[in-house]
């Protein structure tokens, strides 16, 4: 007999989209020991959402999200909200017994996290969160060959994930809205790296060692409205900060909404005494790999494009060599590792878990305390 498992979504925004085309695919492209059954999608506005459950197949649609925690068939409940109201819908779903998958970052504060964090160590489901980044193949290929020692030992992590689309004629959206989004480019795009950074690397972050948070457009109008009305945007538009690693490695990040000239580039670059990594969402089929081992006449920053199967991770359940794959892949690929742990197998690659996350989210708030101290924070002060 298949073996199912009902999903519950709540959102039906971008996320909401892209989830809902993973849950479609997932069962066609991989052998994955539950089929994902699209039960029943939340979201606040009625003719949306009913609209939106016609279209991606979703059985039923309602506007009660808690209805969601009071049905017995439900066994996952993906978050996809504005950061604000993660905890609570995650927390009532995980005291419901659900398993629950949430959007990144984990919370709009350190605190809403921490208590996701205890929720889910309570909790008889399990928890996931979407940094989907994570299993694009090339970062997922670059995290095998940091472990088979490839780079060495690790001197430098250089991040930055820079995208445009934040300038003055955007409107204000709830990613700039401190009371939604806690943070603006910050949780939105440093999650992330920094996620990527502890991913790759294997290590934690022990101090922030200084910071800039700067909000360049205080101002922008609101959306709808017809009069011009504007309102206070009161994120960060951009958030730079230092940090070290537990092993010695230092650190750069960057996330902004205002580089002008990158729409999407989420690039994260592994300097080690063995070699070197480096990779670009932009070009996200390709990881670059310099050996430190070769001849220095022909050594040179290797183009690995990662679609081989039987090679690459990922590459299997997709297309033949270089027939290459797009931004809903890794959602995809995700999906396929949720519905693993769930049937009761291993991920390919492990999977953020809440406590991981609130770990990632403790150091979005060093970063915004050390610029606001214009000061070092320990990582053991921030908990
Ligand atoms: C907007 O900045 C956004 O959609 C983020 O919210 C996503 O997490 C990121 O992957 C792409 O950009």
């Amino acid at each position: 007999m298949e073996r199912v498992c009902n999903v519950a979504l709540i959102g039906q925004q971008f996320m909401g989209r892209a989830h809902s085309n993973a849950y479609l695919k997932v069962a066609k492209f991989f052998d994955v020991p539950l089929t994902p059954v699209l039960h029943t999608v939340a979201a606040r506005d009625q003719e949306g959402v009913e609209r939106f459950a016609q279209r991606w197949g979703w059985q039923q649609a309602t506007t009660r999200w808690r209805e969601i925690a009071d049905n017995d068939a439900i066994n996952l409940v993906d978050v996809c909200t504005p950061n604000d109201v993660h905890a609570e819908q995650s927390i009532a779903m995980l005291e419901a017994g659900k398993h629950v998958a949430c959007e990144k970052p984990l919370a709009d504060t350190l605190e809403h996290a921490r208590a996701m964090k205890a929720a889910a160590a309570k909790a008889k489901g399990k928890t996931f969160v979407w940094f989907n980044y994570r299993r694009c193949p090339a970062v997922a290929l670059a995290y095998q060959l940091v472990r088979e020692g490839r780079i060495g030992r690790l001197y430098h992590v250089r991040a930055s994930y820079l995208q445009s689309w934040g300038g003055p004629d955007t409107p204000l959206v709830w990613r700039f809205e401190k009371k939604r989004a806690g943070s603006g480019a910050h949780g939105d795009l440093n999650a992330h790296i920094i996620d990527l950074a502890r991913f790759l690397t294997g290590d934690q972050i022990t101090e922030v060692t200084g910071g800039i948070a700067e909000t360049f457009i205080k101002e922008r109008v609101k959306p709808g409205s017809k009069s011009g009305e504007r309102g206070r945007s009161d994120v960060d538009d951009c958030v730079v900060f230092l940090a070290r690693f537990k092993q010695g490695a230092v650190a750069s990040f960057e996330a902004t909404r205002l580089a002008t000239g990158h729409q999407n580039a989420n690039y994260i670059e592994l300097n080690g005494s063995a070699g070197a990594l480096r990779w670009n969402f932009e070009d996200m089929n390709l990881l670059w790999f310099y050996d430190n081992q070769e001849d220095a006449r022909t050594a040179g920053w290797r183009r690995i494009m990662c679609t081989s199967g039987g090679h690459h991770p990922y590459a299997d359940a997709w297309w033949p060599d270089a027939h290459i794959i797009g931004y809903e892949h890794g959602f995809v690929n995700m999906t396929a590792d949720i519905l693993r742990v769930l049937g009761g197998q291993q991920p390919l690659l492990p999977l953020p878990d809440f406590a991981d996350a609130y770990e990632t989210q403790r150091v979005l708030e060093a970063a915004l305390l050390a610029a606001k101290h214009r000061s070092a924070v320990k990582m053991s002060e921030v908990k």
